[in-house]
């Protein structure tokens, strides 16, 4: 893999990517970037990313552009993470030969990251132009409208949107839908429990009005903070900029002051009031249904629109799996619900998986040596209810160490062989969910979940029947005997 900054293999500890552009050139000249020409937003951009999804494992991303009725400069930017290789690029981790690598580079980076608080600068890209109050015209970005029953046109969905704790002073960025709604209007859907609820809610009690910001195209690494479960409090600006090594440059916005990533290709600007609510979605979720049904969110009044000439809109579309952005999130769920369990105490761990099919939430499976008795079962419970892996859970499965947690295949094989459904399928009641959830109970707002103990029973470990499979070295020496005929395989 060549940087194209260097022209020398790409090597991760070389300075981080300045802004959006600058990955894109990376992940060009990786062979990582399918560019498509004239996809008009009304569904074609959607049906596009889902066909290239749907074709091959690992997809490209996807650059559109030349958008009918659109200038020729804007462009939109689809799955901007969603390989190994994009993932390492973005997070500035070694050449990943598969995506355990990535997961396995992953928990080894957090035994030392840091959080690196942004810092604060006047001028930046993302001032180029500044649209202002009654000059405001959302409609002038390409915003798509995805899937066929979506309730409107998203301008974010691989956004960051950016608040200030009103009591603890810290600003949480993360990834919430944003549909537009008019000229300078647009709603944001942001499921009970999330950092954003709780900031937006802590400013209605107060009955005052919730200042945000929404930005809609940056460097990719703020999307993996953003769109995926932090600690409260831990803002996603100061954990990516661990990761990257380099502060973020950021700009106060004019209206509340709020930090806006400098080098951003378009950000919005405004305020929420409890009394001003519209219908949100349908929206096609990344469960693969419109399940929340249209629902009244408040109203994002926008007051300032700033771009970068020629601005890149990002998009991350849910639909049925795997998605556009699917695959990034196995990875980093999979990193996520290492470092945890093992931040936790948990000892043992030999590596973890979130399938694709479950949108890495619903299908968990970590592995494990096991070391004494219950090991198996505080691994799964861990892993079920860690801050990474709650929202939204469904199945954790555990399983020894001779088992590869990516491999579906052999994961079932240890269900089949070493789970016995009486004794070994603990249950949960009352756990974090949200109204995506096809299965919501809807008395509760909660779901339920299964943590599934695929090891070999721990009193058991010593005489359990041995695995009918050739040694390794009985395997090498066989294949190298007869290696004319098996290349022929
Ligand atoms: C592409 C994408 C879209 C998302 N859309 C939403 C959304 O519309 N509403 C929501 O509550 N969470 C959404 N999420 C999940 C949140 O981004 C995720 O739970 C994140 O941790 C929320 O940040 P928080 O922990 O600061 O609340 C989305 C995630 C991704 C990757
Ligand atoms: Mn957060």
């Amino acid at each position: 893999m060549l940087d194209v900054t260097t022209q020398q293999p790409y090597n991760a500890h070389h300075a981080p990517h300045a802004d959006l552009r600058e990955f894109l050139a990376r992940i060009e000249a990786a062979g990582e970037l399918l560019r498509i020409r004239g996809a008009h937003w009304d569904l074609e951009i959607g049906t596009l990313a889902e066909i290239v999804c749907h074709t091959r494992p690992e997809p490209p991303a996807i650059l559109f552009e030349d958008v009918p009725g659109y200038p020729k400069g804007i462009r939109l930017l689809s799955g901007a993470t969603n390989s190994s290789k994009r993932l390492a690029i973005a997070l500035g981790l070694p050449v990943p030969n598969g995506p355990l690598d990535v997961v396995r580079s992953y928990r080894d980076r957090m035994k030392t990251h840091q959080p690196l608080p942004p810092r604060v600068v006047a001028k930046g890209a993302v001032l180029e132009n500044i649209d202002r109050d009654g000059a405001i015209d959302l409609y002038k970005f390409p915003a798509p409208r995805l899937h066929e029953l979506d309730g409107g046109r998203y301008i974010g969905t691989d956004d960051l949107v950016i608040m200030r704790d009103p009591e603890e002073n810290w600003v949480n960025a993360a990834t919430y839908r944003a549909m537009v709604l008019g000229k300078d209007r647009v709603s944001l859907w942001m499921s009970p429990g999330k950092h954003g609820r709780q900031i937006r809610e802590k400013y209605f009690r107060a009955g005052k009005p919730c200042p945000v910001l929404i930005s809609c195209g940056h460097d990719p690494l703020l999307f993996l903070a953003g769109g995926n479960e932090l600690k409260f409090g831990l803002s996603e600006y100061d954990y990516a900029g661990g990761h990257r090594g380099v502060p973020y440059d950021v700009i106060e916005s004019e209206v509340h002051g709020l930090p806006m990533p400098a080098h951003a290709e378009i950000v919005i600007e405004g305020d929420m009031a409890a009394d001003e609510t519209a219908w949100e979605g349908p929206f096609g979720e990344f469960t693969g249904y419109y399940a929340s049904s249209p629902s009244e969110q408040p109203v994002v009044r926008v007051r300032r629109v700033y771009y970068r000439n020629d601005p890149v809109l990002g998009i991350a579309s849910p639909m049925r799996p795997p998605s556009d952005f699917s695959f990034s999130k196995c990875v980093m769920k999979a990193g996520m619900i290492w470092d945890e369990v093992e931040r936790a105490g948990l000892s043992g761990v030999q590596g973890v998986w979130c399938h694709e099919f479950g949108g890495a939430r619903m299908f968990n499976v970590i592995a494990i040596k096991q070391a004494y008795p219950g090991h198996a079962r505080q691994a799964g419970m861990l892993a079920a209810s860690s801050q990474s892996g709650s929202y939204l859970g469904r199945f954790v499965v555990v399983v020894d160490e001779d088992v590869d947690p990516t491999d579906i295949f052999d994961v079932m094989w240890a269900v089949c062989t070493r789970c016995d459904p009486a004794t070994d399928i603990e249950f949960f009641r009352r756990a974090w969910s949200t109204p995506l959830d096809p299965l919501l109970d809807k008395a509760t707002s909660t779901n339920s979940r299964a943590v599934i103990d695929a090891c070999r029973p721990f009193e058991r470990l010593k005489d359990f029947p041995p695995v009918a499979r050739a040694s390794p070295e009985l395997v090498a020496k066989v294949r190298e005997k007869f290696a004319g005929i098996l290349a022929k395989l």
